[in-house]
């Protein structure tokens, strides 16, 4: 039997930010988690046995939440035939596609997903679903590649394939979380470090708030934030708004005549600068300590950098006003997930209270739930 006779499985999670938004995409530090929840990709070869048929030249992908399988003929397929396969399966297909622009052969095909991370919830369903399909086609062909290319082709595939011009975090942690520790990534260097989130040994909880505020606008926007720092960080004459220091800042701003760009650099270099703060609060052991740091998070991308929506700044008032110890939007924003650090006592009251306040507003029900800090991509066998 040929390796590529065995039938392949790998899981991958979605995420939670716990803090560092916007700020991959600017050579910044980002602090995130890998969920419970995620997507399971199964490969297997097309031949006898396979529903694709024997003899078949193509890629077929099937996803258990879609009714219909997606079949690509291999040969002479490019990047533009891309734009017209359904959304999900350019994840798959994107990476089978760049794999083989890049000289691999990437033989006939079926490649199967699951997933039951929630879509358009800003948890990063599609992160979990390209990390499950490379990391299950790089061991089912035996490409073994190593950390830095499986990252970069997960990123690639979002940013090239997909055409997202989203700036890596969620791959990275999909890719690299271990349980019960957060992710300390330096996304300039891509070097990651695991740093303990030990909730349960402090009594806490990540309680999620997914507000289903529908997302609006966010394509749009998210492009226009990273091409505003962008500017902004030639106007300065930096690499990247990671070069200007909290110390740096007033000066940098005195330098700055545009409004927006100021706001822009006063969030993600006060960002940076907070997810340090809590790196070393975690290290110290100090998780009880961090709550302030989340919540001025929050404020920062609601009054600086202009991503949260009445339904996330909502939850996080009252996520504040029931005993969470700090609270902020996770995600790239304009609707998605809230989330509190809160004592276990006060979760049941925490998520009325949410509940309350959205019935007050008027805005539909959210889904409440806690977050476990989780292992990141592992093969299932
Ligand atoms: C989205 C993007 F995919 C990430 O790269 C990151 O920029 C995030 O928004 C905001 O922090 O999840």
């Amino acid at each position: 039997m040929t390796r590529e006779a065995h039938v392949t499985s790998w899981f991958a999670p979605g995420r939670i930010n716990l803090i560092g938004e916007h700020t991959d995409y600017n050579d910044g530090f980002v602090l995130p988690f890998a969920l419970a929840v995620g997507c399971t990709a199964t490969v297997s070869p097309v031949g006898a046995g396979s529903s694709a048929g024997e003899g078949s030249d193509g890629w077929t992908v099937r996803s258990a939440q879609q009714p219909d399988a997606v079949v690509v003929r291999r040969s002479g397929l490019a990047a533009a035939d891309l734009t017209d396969v359904p959304d999900w399966s350019r994840y798959v297909l994107g990476a089978l596609w760049l794999l083989t622009d890049r000289g691999i052969v990437v033989p006939p095909l079926e490649v199967v997903v699951d997933s039951d991370v929630p879509t358009g919830a800003g948890l990063s369903s599609s992160a979990a679903l390209v990390c499950s399909v490379v990391r299950v086609v790089d061991d089912h062909l035996g490409l073994g590649l190593d950390d830095d290319a499986l990252f970069a082709l997960t990123r690639d595939v979002e940013n090239d394939a997909v055409g997202a011009p989203t700036g890596g975090m969620d791959q990275l942690v999909s890719l690299r979380g271990e349980a019960g520790h957060a992710l300390f990534c330096d996304m300039r260097s891509h070097a990651t470090r695991s740093v303990p989130l030990d909730l349960h040994g402090d009594g806490l909880r990540v309680l999620v708030a997914d507000t289903r505020a529908p997302h609006r606008h966010s394509d749009g926007e998210y492009g226009a934030r990273r091409r505003g720092c962008e500017e902004a960080a030639r106007r300065l004459d930096v690499p990247a708004l990671r070069d200007v220091t909290a110390d740096e800042l007033d000066s940098a701003l005195g330098s700055l005549d545009d409004e927006e760009l100021r706001r822009y650099v006063r969030h993600v270099v006060t960002e940076d600068d907070r997810v340090l703060s809590v790196v070393r609060l975690l290290d110290e052991g100090r998780l009880a300590d961090i709550g302030p740091l989340l919540t001025a998070s929050h404020r920062s991308m609601r009054d600086d950098f202009r991503i949260t929506v009445p339904e996330v700044d909502t939850a996080v008032e009252a996520l504040l006003g029931s005993g969470a110890l700090g609270a902020r939007m996770t995600g790239g924003g304009f609707g998605g997930c809230v989330i509190g650090l809160v004592p276990e006592r006060s979760v049941d009251a925490a998520g009325d209270a949410v509940r309350r306040a959205f019935a007050d507003a008027g805005f539909g029900e959210p889904d409440l739930f806690t977050a476990e800090p989780s292992r990141g991509a592992h093969a299932v066998r």
